[in-house]
């Protein structure tokens, strides 16, 4: 090559850069504007979903002078599983369940708990918005609750519906001896059943001799669906029997308070629909027959009795039919209430979610641990996993992917969502959650407005996976 030829070489390669340059910057900037364009598109997206999701729950009402002062005992009980029999518990005032507590909207509830337990305990008001430190997660809201001591519970429930609460505290073991209630919050604004009552369904793996097994979380539990036992109670009882008149209007609201267990109650030629799930008002009716139920979920059903006769409510989620109370129907025709029930009719459907980025993502997955398995959110086992931070108030969409074949009732403290979308497809389940149910292979996006300030836990309910790893804290922080 000649030194004009390397020259008018050199010359050519410069421009070549140049124009390589210049490209690149047109496409820096053109890539610039477009994300730009994108995320101002994403904050208009999430401006309107926030508009669309209005009041649909807020700050409640103004709290009355009212304050109701209810002590809680943890201890060593005794109760009667099978009829006759003496099962040695662990119960909130002597009974599994503790007791039914019931306040109005608006009223102030403060609870002693004075723990005689060998062991430290806490409470967990499940699906009510408390103040952050009155949520019963140790070492995240506060220390365990030594045996012996004393701890404070104060809140006002902003929001009406059924409720219950459950030690926080080794679940796995906690739980399942007994220390669960119901807690519902009632509208005075609401109108009036014929009956209003709690069912709290638990299931239990009892010995030969009727004592509560003693191997709690082991290895089996933990890599199954956890906990599975071979009886299972309405209100603590295998023999319940609602008693009731025909044309009456019933409100049956129906806890899981399992370990593990999933119900999928039938209701049978009874008229029954679900007008609330997990607390809040549902947007309309829907089917009760079938309706499934995992650890920590519940629902308010609104039934129609018909003529005299017997009324099993079974369970089928596994494909076997297990009996889990009956509805007696006996006397006189009475006037069916006639009123419809309070339904959520603002709900937000929130489709337009679907073309949201999601904003954080947790893969939920078992690994071999040290010792044992452990259950993961994004190969992380808690207290490693990753926190996720929300503003109050601004739209966050979170994807949950179970890479796993059990199943994960993923609950999230302090705030309820709505699922938006099921394996990539379009969902408006027509309700709030504070539960959702991840079948093997499940992704589904859940989307919410965090309104509750503070550091809440996001878990699989199913305790022995939750005792292995399975939980995560979500910062939400003050906007300003
Ligand atoms: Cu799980």
């Amino acid at each position: 090559m000649t030194f004009s030829a390397f020259r008018s070489a050199v010359r050519v390669q410069r421009r070549r850069i140049a124009v390589g340059v210049a490209v690149l910057m047109i496409l820096v900037g053109a890539a610039a504007i477009w994300l730009n364009r994108s995320s101002g598109a994403d904050d208009d997206l999430r401006a309107e979903l926030v508009s669309q999701f209005g009041d649909s729950y807020g700050p409640g009402l103004q709290a009355s002078e009212e304050t109701t002062v209810i002590e809680l005992r943890a201890s060593p009980s005794v109760a009667q599983v099978l009829p006759g029999v003496d099962t040695d518990v662990w119960a909130f005032n002597g009974s599994v369940p503790g007791p039914a507590l019931r306040l109005p909207l608006g009223e102030t509830i403060r609870i002693e708990l004075d723990n005689q337990l060998p062991v430290p305990t806490t409470i967990h008001w499940h699906g009510i918005r408390v103040p952050n430190a009155m949520d019963g997660v140790p070492g995240v809201t506060q220390d365990p609750v030594a045996p012996g001591s004393r701890n404070s519970y104060e809140f006002t429930p902003p929001d009406a519906g059924t409720f219950w609460y459950h030690s926080h505290t080794n679940g796995s073991e906690q739980l399942e001896r007994g220390l669960y209630g119901s807690l519902v919050v009632t509208d005075p604004s609401e109108p009036t059943w014929s009956q209003d009552i709690e069912w709290v369904i638990d299931d239990w793996l009892l010995t030969d001799t009727g004592q509560i097994d003693p191997d709690f979380n082991t290895a089996a539990d933990v890599e199954h669906n956890g906990r599975w036992g071979d009886t299972i109670t309405v209100n603590g009882s295998t023999e319940t029997v609602l008693s009731t008149q025909p044309g009456e209007r019933i409100r049956l609201r129906i806890i899981n308070a399992s370990n593990g267990r999933i119900f999928a109650p039938r209701f049978g030629a009874l008229d029954a629909s679900v007008i609330a799930v997990d607390g809040l008002p549902s947007r309309r009716r829907l089917p009760a027959d079938g309706f499934v139920i995992a650890p920590g979920n519940r629902i308010d059903v609104d039934l129609t009795i018909p003529q005299p006769g017997n009324y099993p409510l079974v369970d089928d989620f596994t494909g076997d039919i297990y009996e889990l109370a009956t509805i007696n129907v006996a006397g006189d025709r009475i006037t069916t209430p006639d009123f419809t029930a309070p339904l959520a009719s603002d709900l937000p459907v929130w489709a337009e979610a679907i073309d949201l980025d999601v904003d954080q993502e947790y893969r939920l997955n078992i690994r071999r641990g040290q010792s044992r398995w452990e259950w993961t959110m994004n190969d992380r086992a808690y207290p490693d996993v990753d926190k996720f931070e929300i503003e109050a108030g601004s739209f966050a969409k979170i994807r949950l992917v179970n890479d796993s074949q059990l199943f994960h009732p993923m609950h999230l403290h302090g705030q309820f969502f709505k699922v938006i979308s099921r394996d990539g497809q379009p969902v408006d389940e027509g309700h709030f959650r504070d539960t959702v149910l991840l079948f093997p292979g499940d992704e589904i996006d859940i989307g919410l407005v965090a309104l509750d300030t503070g550091t809440w836990a996001f878990h699989c309910h199913i305790q022995e996976h939750a005792d292995a790893g399975m939980m995560t804290l979500v910062d939400v922080n003050d906007r300003s």
